[in-house]
């Protein structure tokens, strides 16, 4: 029996569209799967949804449909997205499936039948608009520490699991197995986590306060807490999803990929369930890093949310993506994501470095062979062939040592040093050269046929991540074989495009991304707000834009006029000031108008502005926003706003001026 590999991503929250980090963990999971299908292993890789919980009952109500609705409309926008971003995975789970409904009755049931679950009475700091109970500690001056409104002290009984009584197997486990928790950083913080007590886990939630859940099996007034829902997806997925139950054959699972968001709950929580269930601990828990945007939080009010779609449909497909987001950043380390970065490093890499030499190696053997493989006298007559060869026959092993230890970039750039050897081993042995003389014809059938050779590691090596690019490079060198069967040491071996082989050069694998038309294309098409907004503060500064009034609407559009200069001194005129939302309602009867109140260091001010259609007030609450603050107080819609909220978008807004750092409310800006 082939040795298993049981891979996971988190389920997502069906509370909005998937966005450039459900990927990232999607496609790292993806390229682990296919890598260990090509070692002949017997995969099962396994991601979904989370559908239960607040944040979806809370996005359906704010959508007006039923949770079901909701969550049966969003799916496709995930599943589709794993088309497109040729995600293999075996299991698609939706918590709403029944089977997955019905195991986790089993392992509540269960709980209970072993007085591990208990019912006990609660007392604590409750906030209402957020639904959640605070401690002590957390709560100042009797405010909610999240959206500042006021707590009240509440008493509810809930059902507890005795998460506590696990607390030194635990630390027991991490400590004597060095590979559960990766990175080892992350490992040190669960570890401090675990130094102090940890307390029992509530896992219900009474229906009164929300009733979108899995019922209690042993008391119909509450639904399942949703991350004991959704944690136990990783054992009800191998029950029911493949075609035939297949817990004993996957469970432990090899890996769960998550992001260093949900570290402690995979860590903490779903160990000690485990644990309580009598069942073997997942094999390792890897936490990656987190992804910003141009240098900013990832989020829907900043209007920055790269879109997956988007990526693949701008640049030549998903490929490029995949090779990107893998490429960047260490996994494990937080990166930045910018399309600057990402049509540069496409460039210079598989444009440039990988896409030439297939280009030129396929273009060589076209025109000095008739596009067939030579037959080499010797393959190694000289030191730089013997070097060719050990390089590419080291490739493989060196892949695996990587992604054996989730260190996709190096395997990548591993990778990427044979293309440049080999761009290399072109250049000096010069086959254009040789293919002059006569005598040249039997050193120059060596080098092409050894040149002939690399493609083939590069499509073997390259397949998890470029799984399109690699079929068509397999197809071009003419390498007879399915990606299905193909077994990565076996067949990966100097010799495996054997002389004869007719090769098929096509159009270039990585067309490069012209850096003009990119820029027109952004500056023309729907980037356009987004692009001016990043720039907002220094042409500001730089090309004393000019402040269309608008106080209808009560904000500034940031579009600059061509044709109505104004002086430093004019410009000087206005105090920007940096505020932060307190508060925010709409106003009645406006799609468009919210009320704010905005703390602006020494005051506090109420601004009225036109940015409902937008923002949620919800969302606007905690952000740091910039105001116009010397602005003649006015009344829109009968209600007084003091100053203006700088907003970018013109005739509608795109995005809230906002601050990458954490500055001090009241703060200038100029
Ligand atoms: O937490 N950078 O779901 P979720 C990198 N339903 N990765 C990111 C990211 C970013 N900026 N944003 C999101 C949940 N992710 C629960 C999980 S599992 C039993 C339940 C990725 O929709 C990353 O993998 O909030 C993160 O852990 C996950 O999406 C959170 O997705």
């Amino acid at each position: 029996m082939p040795e298993t590999f049981y891979v996971t991503t988190p389920i997502y929250y069906v509370n909005d569209v998937p966005h450039i980090g459900h990927a990232y963990t999607t496609i790292a999971a993806d390229v682990l799967a296919r890598f260990h299908r090509l070692t002949g292993q017997d995969v099962f890789f396994l991601t979904g949804l989370d559908e239960h919980g607040q944040k979806v009952q809370q996005a359906a109500a704010r959508a007006g449909i039923d949770p079901q609705t909701h969550c049966d409309r969003l799916t496709p926008q995930f599943k589709n997205l794993w088309e497109k971003l040729n995600i293999s995975n075996d299991g698609f789970i939706r918590t709403t499936d029944p089977p997955h409904k019905s195991v986790v009755q089993r392992c509540l049931q269960g709980l209970l039948d072993k007085d591990l679950i208990y019912r006990a009475e609660y007392t604590g700091w409750y906030c209402t608009y957020d639904e959640r109970f605070w401690t002590e500690k957390d709560v100042e001056a009797g405010l909610c520490p999240d959206c500042k409104r006021p707590v009240e002290k509440l008493s509810e009984s809930n059902y507890f699991f005795r998460m506590s009584q696990f607390q030194d197997r635990l630390k027991a486990h991490i400590q004597g197995h060095p590979n559960f928790i990766k990175p080892e950083s992350r490992r040190n913080e669960v570890l401090g986590f675990l130094q102090k007590p940890l307390e029992d886990l509530s896992i219900s939630r009474p229906k009164s306060r929300l009733s979108w859940g899995i019922e209690l099996p042993f008391d119909r007034d509450y639904v399942t807490y949703v991350w004991f829902d959704a944690l136990v997806n990783y054992i009800s997925g191998i029950e029911f999803l493949p075609a035939q139950p297949a817990f004993d054959r996957y469970w432990p699972a090899s890996l769960h990929l998550v992001g260093k968001d949900i570290l402690t709950t995979h860590a903490v929580y779903w160990s000690t369930m485990l644990m309580a269930m009598n069942l073997p601990l997942p094999q390792t828990i890897f936490a990656h890093g987190w992804w910003t945007v141009n240098g900013e939080k990832m989020s829907k009010s900043r209007g920055n949310v790269v879109d997956p779609y988007a990526m693949v449909d701008k640049f030549h497909g998903s490929d490029g993506f995949r090779f990107f987001l893998l490429r960047e950043v260490p996994f494990g380390q937080d990166g930045d994501f910018s399309e600057e970065g990402f049509v540069n490093r496409y460039n210079a890499e598989l444009a440039n470095d990988l896409g030439n030499l297939l280009n030129r190696s396929l273009a060589m053997l076209e025109r000095y062979t008739d596009s067939l493989v030579p037959t080499p006298q010797t393959t190694t007559d000289q030191e730089i062939d013997r070097q060719l060869k050990n390089t590419a026959e080291a490739l493989p092993a060196l892949v695996n040592k990587h992604l054996t230890n989730l260190e996709f970039n190096k395997a990548l750039e591993t990778i990427l040093a044979l293309v440049q050897l080999s761009n290399q081993y072109i250049d000096k042995t010069a086959p254009w050269t040789l293919a002059k003389k006569p005598e040249g014809t039997a050193r120059l059938h060596t080098v092409l046929f050894n040149m002939s050779q690399i493609p083939g590691f590069l499509c073997g090596t390259l397949y998890p991540f470029l799984p399109v690019k690699a079929e068509e490079m397999k197809n071009q060198i003419g390498l007879q074989m399915s990606f299905s069967t193909f077994r990565f040491f076996e067949n990966l071996k100097w010799g495996m495009i054997s002389p004869g082989t007719q090769i098929r050069k096509g159009d270039p694998l990585f067309p490069r991304i012209d850096i003009k038309d990119y820029a027109k294309e952004t500056m023309d098409g729907r980037e356009e707000s987004k692009v001016q907004l990043r720039g907002v503060g220094k042409e500001v500064e730089k090309t004393q834009a000019s402040i269309p009034p608008e106080p209808a609407s009560g904000i500034i559009s940031s579009t600059l006029a061509q044709d109505s200069q104004i002086t430093i001194e004019d410009f000087q005129k206005i105090q920007f000031r940096v505020g932060k939302v307190l508060a925010a309602e709409r106003v009645p009867k406006s799609k468009k108008l919210l009320k704010l109140q905005v703390d602006l260091g020494q005051d506090q001010r109420q601004i009225v502005a036109g940015i409902g259609k937008k923002f949620d007030p919800e969302s606007l609450i905690g952000q740091l926003i910039v105001v116009v603050a010397n602005l003649k107080p006015t009344k829109l819609m009968g209600v007084e706003s003091q100053g203006m909220v700088l907003a970018a978008g013109d005739k509608e807004v795109q995005g809230l001026v906002t601050l990458s750092e954490e500055v001090a409310v009241g703060e200038k800006v100029k």
